[in-house]
Parts: structure tokens; sequence; C-alpha cells
């Protein structure tokens, strides 16, 4: 089954929004594998951006993930990496579609509230970073089998 690494980031955690966002996740119908708050050490936050390593805003978004705890997930279900980019909306708050998160809570790129993976390959490597082999619990919801059909 796919899954997805999903992250609130620190102004999302200060927020409040936190019961927010899992609630659309949930009622979207995706199932929920791993969650854990924690704070994020600088090691790992240049890991999980590196790929933006040579941006001129790389240091200002490392000092803004470990500035505060976040809440790190996963998400598992059929099409769950598009669809909860879909549910993210798009990088920069003001251009993401009303009803996204982003587009529902943010009005700036620097504090945009949420990551999602954008590819399998990188859901791979995130839910590794983040959680290891063993950090998931994986579990069938048995009360909504039309998920899955
Ligand atoms: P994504 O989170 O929608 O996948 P990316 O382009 O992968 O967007 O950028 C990763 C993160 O880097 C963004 O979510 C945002 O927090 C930050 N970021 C991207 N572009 C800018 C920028 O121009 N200024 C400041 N931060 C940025
Ligand atoms: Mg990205």
């Amino acid at each position: 089954m796919e899954k997805s690494f999903i992250m609130i980031k620190p102004d999302g955690v200060q927020r409040g929004l936190v019961g927010n966002i899992i609630s659309k996740f949930e009622a979207k119908g995706f199932t929920l594998v791993g969650l854990k708050q924690m704070s994020v050490s600088r090691e790992l936050a240049e890991a999980h951006y590196a790929v933006h390593k040579e941006r001129p805003f790389f240091g200002s978004l490392v000092d803004y993930i470990i500035s505060a705890p976040v809440v790190a997930m996963v998400w598992e279900g059929n099409g769950v990496i598009a669809s909860a980019r879909k549910l993210i909306g798009a990088t920069n708050p003001l251009e993401a579609e009303p009803g996204t998160i982003r587009g529902d809570y943010g009005i700036t790129i620097g504090r945009n509230l949420i990551h999602g993976s954008d590819a399998p390959e990188t859901a791979a490597s995130e839910i590794e970073l983040w959680f290891g082999e063993s950090g998931l619990c994986s579990w069938e919801p048995a009360l909504k089998p039309w998920l899955y059909e």
C-alpha cells in the first residue's frame, strides 16, 4: 500500500492547527500509520531538505524547521502521495486554492505549515529518514473496507 511522509511544520503546531490538519487526512479516508511530535535536529532538517541545499532560502528553511516541534506522520492509502499534495496545496499559500491546507491557513511561503512527499522515491526515503524500519504501526481499517475497492 502506498505511503506518504507528511510533516506539520513548527508554525502549524504553534498555531494549534494539528487537529484540523489531521482531520483533513482522516476525513479523506487515508490511514494513519505513523505519528510523533518531535524536536528536529539540524542534521535531520538538512538531510530532509538536502535537495534544496544550494537554494538561497536553505539556511532559513532549516532554521524554521528546527525552531519548534513538528508533528511527523505517515499516511497510507491508494494514491495518497498525489492526493496529499492536493490536500496541502501550492507551495506559496497565496497561490494555494481555498480548501487546501496552505490555501486556508497560510499567507507566506516561508511559513507554509506542512510538508508532503512529492513522489514514491522521496516518500520511501523520507519515511526511512524520519521513522526507520520499525517506526510504523501498520493496520487495516476493518470498518472501512470500501477504501480499498
Ligand atoms: P513543497 O513543500 O511544496 O514541496 P518545495 O519547492 O519542495 O515545496 O520547497 C520546500 C520548502 O522550502 C517549502 O515548503 C517552503 O517551506 C520552502 N521554500 C520553498 N521556496 C521558498 C522560497 O522561495 N522562500 C522561502 N522558503 C521557500
Ligand atoms: Mg518539495
